[in-house]
């Protein structure tokens, strides 16, 4: 299942799922300070050492450090040739889900027309993109598996140029660490340069051969195999590249930052 991340079967990996799981949940926050207290004392987190966990604060602060060193082991197994697994046409999931932390008749409606994609931070090219413009570069096919958190996944076709050509396109600084995203209902995310430039990762125009209708993020999304559900952001409008950490929608309200899948 977690094709991405051979280490899964580390201790560490054990207590940082289960502490993700535990905020996906929402846990009241008196038991999640029990379960920090009670994991971070068998599990032996020297990590920690010296860190009484003794109020909420320090609680919350101690799950985003696991968090992040979670992020960080998974960047270092991050292996940019290995691909995400790819299907027949046949097992494309239809109707293909709806997912959005609003309803579908609320998905934001853009002006193809007047459409452009701001891009900004360290490129060399700034000036805004159109949508005819995004469609002269290289397009690429995929039928790949979007696995979502909360307890579902779907097999979808997405087209579109590769995020790593419109990088290059622009004239990014391909050594900054992060590519960041913000969208026309405001949902915002951010990845690795690595996960920007693996070949999987598409500004995907198209679902199913036809322009991305509004729901599945109409005029372009990001499609990350590689990654997780929410770190595939739809209604995109933005792009910047940085060196400074930007977290995301639901990364802020403590899912786990490089959400790979
Ligand atoms: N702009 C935007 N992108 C988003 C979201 C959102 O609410 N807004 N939700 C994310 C989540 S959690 C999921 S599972 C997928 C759902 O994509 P789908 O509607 O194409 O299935 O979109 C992701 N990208
Ligand atoms: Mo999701």
């Amino acid at each position: 299942m977690n094709f991405f991340s051979p280490w899964h079967k580390d201790n560490a990996e054990a207590v940082t799922a289960e502490a993700r799981d535990l905020l996906r949940k929402r846990l009241p926050r008196a038991s999640r300070r029990r379960f920090l207290v009670r994991e971070l004392t068998l599990g032996g987190l020297s990590l920690l050492g010296g860190c009484v966990i003794d109020d909420d604060a320090t609680a919350e602060a101690a799950l985003t450090r696991i968090s992040r060193i979670n992020d960080w082991a998974q960047g270092r197994l991050f292996d940019p040739s290995l691909l995400a697994p790819t299907y027949p046409d046949s097992m494309i999931t239809r109707p293909f889900p709806f997912n959005a932390f609003y309803d579908e008749d609320q998905a934001p409606r853009i002006d193809a027309g007047g459409f452009r994609l701001e891009v900004s931070g360290l490129v060399a090219g700034k000036r805004p993109w159109s949508l005819p413009e995004l469609r002269a570069l290289p397009r690429y096919t995929q039928v790949t598996r979007h696995i979502c958190v909360e307890g579902w996944s779907a097999i979808g076709k997405w087209s579109g140029p590769r995020l790593g050509d419109f990088l290059r396109a622009v004239g990014a600084d391909l050594d900054a660490r992060y590519v960041g995203v913000h969208c026309a209902d405001d949902y915002y995310t951010s990845i690795d340069m690595a996960t920007a430039l693996h070949p999987q990762t598409l500004i995907a125009l198209d679902w199913d051969d036809r322009p991305l209708p509004p729901k599945y993020g109409f005029p372009m999304k990001l499609r990350i195999p590689t990654k997780l559900g929410y770190k595939n952001p739809k209604h995109v409008q933005a792009i910047f590249v940085s060196d400074t950490f930007n977290r995301g929608y639901w990364e802020d309200q403590g899912y786990n930052w490089f959400g790979g899948s």
